[in-house]
């Protein structure tokens, strides 16, 4: 049986996502058989039309003006694809040969300079990276700063966190305040496109792996004492809190690699007692991986003993806690032998309030 071929004709204005400084008006034109488009024209002396397929190498098109408008009859085999984009009246300095995207022409990361690429692995690093700055450039056309866009782990940068310093149309400098970065592995990309219709994109990496040094408890590991509110039935083995293996897969979450609490309602925790007071100003928390889902409580706090009661040093602040493998609250430094991870009632994983769910618990 065949199909009939479908003549799909899309013919949408997309100046508006364009930066003002591009005045032409562009179409994206999707047809999969020759067909006729007739977008409105200022009448004109210059009147310039240019089409291409994505890909293809940009043409000037047979036309004709009428009553206002232009009429065009893009042949998608002639242009050599069905997604195509016309281009009437582009502004005179707009380069339409252009295929490449922006570049890197340097990376500062707190001030030092690193090699100028769009794939920059830094490796293991004791202290995480505070601002970095890209330059970044176009060499053919302005670079379109509405398509900036700045993420750490596929999650993008509040805009407070960013700052420009555009040196000019083509040439800006992007810094970029990474703030509090956990232990683990991670990955910062810069996206950014010129102002070409059909836009060429520059995304550029920086991987890194902020690694864990001088956790208090593995140092002295079998001499901790570990206490917990309850655990769940078929996890009463306290030991995989403090065992140092943190990096479960994600095929389950048994209690050889995690403690779980009872799933009741009210407050959970998790006491360490370290053999002697030590200077302490973070805690991190590793959380049950099982079926591909990091079971990370909503909200946590880090408690130390307080006149015969428990005193908060640090909370996970106001939003829950976002799924990931793991947290690590700071506090101002306090020397103590006695800690806790406390979740107030509910602060569970947001599917099971009830339960508080951990592989590891370290303290530097
Ligand atoms: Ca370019
Ligand atoms: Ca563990």
């Amino acid at each position: 049986m065949r199909t009939p071929a479908l003549a799909l004709v899309v013919g949408i204005l997309i100046a508006g996502l364009l930066p003002t400084s591009l005045q032409a008006d562009v179409y994206l034109v999707t047809a999969n058989v020759p067909v006729q488009i007739s977008p409105p024209v200022q009448p004109s002396e210059t009147l310039q039309v240019f089409i291409k397929a994505k890909g293809g190498e940009w043409q000037t098109p047979d036309y004709t003006v009428r009553d206002g408008r232009v009429i065009i009859s893009p042949d998608p085999k002639k242009l050599g694809g069905s997604e195509m984009i016309l281009v009437i009246n582009p502004p005179a300095d707009l380069n339409l040969n252009d295929s490449n995207p922006p570049i890197i022409l340097g990376i500062k990361i707190d001030g030092v300079a690193h090699r100028a690429s769009a794939a920059l692995d830094l490796g293991k690093l004791v202290d995480a990276p505070g601002v970095i700055l890209w330059g970044v450039a176009d060499r053919e056309n302005a670079l379109d700063l509405n398509t900036l866009r700045v993420t750490l782990n596929d999650r993008q940068l509040a805009p407070d966190a960013l700052a420009l310093d555009v040196v000019g149309k083509r040439q800006v400098g992007v810094i970029a305040d990474m703030g509090d970065i956990d232990y683990g592995r991670h990955e910062v990309t810069l996206r950014i496109a010129d102002v070409i219709p059909g836009a060429n994109r520059l995304e550029a990496r920086i991987g890194f792996e902020l690694v864990d040094t001088g956790n208090l408890i593995q140092l002295v590991r079998d001499r901790v004492i570990v206490k917990t509110d309850s655990c769940f039935s078929s996890y009463p083995n306290l030991e995989p809190l403090i065992d140092g293996f943190k990096m479960l897969d994600g095929s389950g979450a048994g209690n050889d690699v995690t403690w779980a609490s009872a799933e009741m309602a009210g407050p959970h925790w998790i006491e360490i007692t370290l053999p002697e007071p030590r200077p302490m100003k973070e805690v991190t928390v590793y959380w049950a991986y099982s079926g591909q889902t990091f079971h990370t409580s909503q909200r946590v706090e880090v408690q130390v003993p307080d006149n015969g009661g428990w005193r908060t040093v640090a909370t996970s602040g106001d939003q829950p806690l976002q799924p990931q493998r793991n947290h690590t609250l700071r506090f101002d430094e306090v020397t103590t032998d006695r800690f806790r991870v406390y979740q107030p009632d509910k602060g569970g994983p947001a599917a099971r309030p009830d339960l508080m769910w951990v592989a590891e618990v370290e303290a530097r």
